[in-house]
């Protein structure tokens, strides 16, 4: 995030892409970045995961945007995450905010084809125009640029009003509002339940600020409202409250115990099925393939690869640690698995780093030895801070830094750790 702040600084197109607990390492400078705001566009990429498919937990990062004050574009496809992404770019530098662009599981996992367009040269040096009092964020300087920031978050939201992304199909007065994938799944239910006639759907795709004027004009035109958002009641919120100020009164229903939850990934059948619900359609779900004769498929749980070098670490130290009462803070990456018997060293995760700050916790906190391990690419990404800590601080325990010379779990790519000259590279260079 602050090499991508300091490229759009010096006038520089600049995309930062990382998963969404990605975010929170780069909260920091982001909550600062939207008051500095960037000349050239900058986009953030994150993707969230409900379900958490491969995640530590399932955040909402729709709230990254509101709290920074920066705005969040939502695509409901593959071709819309790639137009998005211009349009998001396009607004960056409109605006002279980062931008958000939020994706959720089924499109982070999904292909298609796109149509490209043109393609202009890539701009790859700038430059930076000294100017303290907009760069240096001394209190007296942010003062103003708070100011500033809000004055953009109006613009923002003028733009949302009439955004190509905000979309409304259908014509009824059953009203459904919904966001990224759910709008694809609601398209399909309506005409599966054969109610387009009395359907109207909202698409929001411009997610913040959201279009206040929009939201309680498709509101004065339905009897009832059904929010449709995987995660967090982002919108749902925001909604009641717009109704609330136009004085309107209808029934708005979202995350309900009956209808949707805050837990999970959504599937076309589940949103079918809570829209013949919410709006009292006779409906009969479709039947289930059976299953109940076909032999049952073993379960096959993630499990580490057969000769990996992270078993054989973990095998030695168990061994060494015979007859001691321990405990095993470990970090994210292949060897987590290692908390799984039989080799069950693995007692405490939060984040990547956590083993070596919850080691000084616990090694303070309790009488037990503590030995805890880390990955070399976990290590660099922000284990390193905690460790200088640890030795500052006298804190007693052994961290086993797991080097295998890669990062192995996310696909193996390259650490500050790897020897780049056994590839005959000298360092690594992503972009020139
Ligand atoms: C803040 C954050 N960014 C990215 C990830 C995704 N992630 C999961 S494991 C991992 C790296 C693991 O590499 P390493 O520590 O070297 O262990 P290995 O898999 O090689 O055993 C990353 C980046 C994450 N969980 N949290
Ligand atoms: S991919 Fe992961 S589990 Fe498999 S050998 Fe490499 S580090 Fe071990």
């Amino acid at each position: 995030m602050e090499v991508a702040a300091a490229a759009a600084n010096s006038g520089l197109r600049t995309m930062c892409i990382m998963k969404h607990v990605g975010v929170n390492v780069a909260a920091d400078p982001l909550m600062t970045l939207a008051y500095v705001g960037v000349k050239g566009g900058l986009v953030i990429i994150s993707a969230d995961d409900p379900f958490m498919f491969s995640s530590q937990n399932e955040q909402d990062n729709r709230y990254y945007g509101k709290l920074a004050g920066i705005p969040i574009l939502e695509p409901s496809s593959v071709r819309e995450a790639k137009n998005m992404t211009i349009s998001a770019f396009e607004l960056s530098e409109r605006l002279g905010e980062p931008v958000i662009l939020r994706t959720t599981t089924r499109i982070n996992h999904s292909s298609a084809f796109v149509d490209l367009g043109k393609i202009k040269n890539r701009k790859t040096k700038g430059d930076f125009k000294k100017d303290p009092f907009k760069y240096v964020t001394v209190p007296a300087v942010s003062r103003t640029l708070h100011v500033k920031l809000l004055e953009n978050l109006e613009k923002a939201e003028k733009l949302s009003e009439t955004s190509e992304h905000n979309i409304i199909t259908g014509s009824g007065s059953w009203g459904i509002i919904c966001n990224g994938v759910s709008f694809s799944y609601a398209l399909d239910a309506v005409k599966d339940l054969k109610i387009q006639d009395k359907t109207k759907i909202l698409r929001i795709g411009f997610s913040n600020p959201l279009p206040p004027k929009m939201i309680k004009n498709f509101a004065k035109q339905c009897e009832k409202i059904l929010v449709i958002e995987e995660g967090e009641p982002f919108m749902e919120e925001a909604v009641k409250a717009f109704v609330q100020e136009e004085k309107l009164i209808l029934p708005i229903k979202g995350k309900h115990k009956n209808l949707f939850s805050r837990l999970y990934e959504f599937d076309p059948g589940m949103v079918r099925e809570k829209i013949a619900n919410y709006f009292e359609i006779d409906y009969i779900p479709r039947n289930s393939v059976d299953t109940e004769k076909l032999p049952k498929i073993p379960q096959r749980p993630p499990n580490l690869c057969s000769g990996c070098s992270h078993r054989a670490t973990f095998y030695e130290v168990k061994k060494a640690a015979k007859g001691m009462e321990t405990i095993y803070p470990t970090d994210i990456g292949c060897y987590t698995l290692g908390f799984l018997p039989p080799l069950s060293v693995g007692d405490f995760l939060i984040c990547m780093g956590s083993s070596v700050s919850t080691s000084c916790g616990f090694s303070k906190a309790t009488d037990k030895k503590v030995i805890s391990f880390i990955g070399d690419s976990t290590f660099f990404h922000s284990g390193i801070t905690g460790l200088v800590n640890a030795v500052f601080n006298n804190h007693n325990f052994t961290l086993v830094i797991l080097d295998n010379g890669t990062t192995a779990m996310t696909g193996h790519q390259p650490n500050p750790g790897v020897d780049m000259s056994l590839m005959n590279f000298d360092g690594y260079n992503l972009l020139e």
